[in-house]
């Protein structure tokens, strides 16, 4: 059987952190073959949370790695499950600075590219199969219009047509950030669970692609 190439990326902390949980789960699983799963090899790339130098990282290593699968990986404050999302935009429009002080305000991240790109990862049946294996999980339909949005934006449009299966995963906090958090307290998963259920995730994305089935008819439908 060819070995399935998966690429996991994750992000550096941002907004004056010092941990991103992205970048947690992907470096534990740098250079491992899947667990359980023959074939399978992960690489992990860390992208700057920057506006300017995400995508050019974002591309070197598509370019480098030639992916089959990819799951980009983004710390979401707030969210309380693996949030798998359902679509890019083509805007960026930063709440808080990036890690370079850049600020878009409603600026496409691809001049003139399409509204918008869903993702080509079978959402529903990750979803089901992490909430089968004891992970909890949703569909999220908006991944926000930050660098997370940018990179997944600009992951779907490079990939287009090209038959690799890529999308995004929001990632609740780790407890050490939520420990700290000013504010309201903030739900967190311990980095283990979460290293967990993204290897549950990987599994069941490279049993999806080599049974070649097509997403699960499962309501992923929220109010939010
Ligand atoms: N989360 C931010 C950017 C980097 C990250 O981990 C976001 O949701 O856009």
């Amino acid at each position: 059987m060819a070995v399935v190439r998966i690429l996991v990326t994750g992000f550096e902390p941002f907004n004056g952190q010092s941990l991103n949980p992205s970048w947690e789960v992907a470096r534990a699983l740098h250079g491992l073959p899947l667990q359980g799963v023959r074939g399978a090899q992960i690489t992990a790339v860390q992208l700057p949370c920057v506006f300017a130098t995400a995508l050019p990282n974002l591309q070197q290593a598509l370019a480098e790695h030639r992916p089959d699968i990819v799951l980009a990986l983004g710390q979401a404050e707030g969210r309380c499950d693996f949030s798998v999302e359902r679509v890019a935009i083509n805007v960026q429009d930063a709440r808080i600075p990036d890690n370079a002080g850049a600020q878009p305000i409603d600026v496409p991240v691809i001049a003139g590219g399409p509204a918008a790109y869903f993702s080509t990862l079978p959402i529903k049946t990750l979803v089901a199969g992490l909430k089968a294996a004891g992970y909890p999980a949703s569909v999220s339909q908006t991944a926000g219009t930050f660098v997370c949005n940018q990179v997944f934006y600009a992951l779907q449009h490079t990939l287009a047509g090209l038959g690799v299966h890529s999308g995004f995963m929001h990632l609740p906090l780790l407890p050490e950030q939520a420990a700290q958090w000013k504010g309201p307290t903030l739900p967190s998963w311990p980095a283990p669970f979460q290293i967990a259920g993204v290897t549950e995730a990987l599994a069941l994305l490279v049993a999806q692609r080599q049974q070649g089935r097509g997403d699960a008819a499962i309501t992923g439908g929220a109010l939010n």
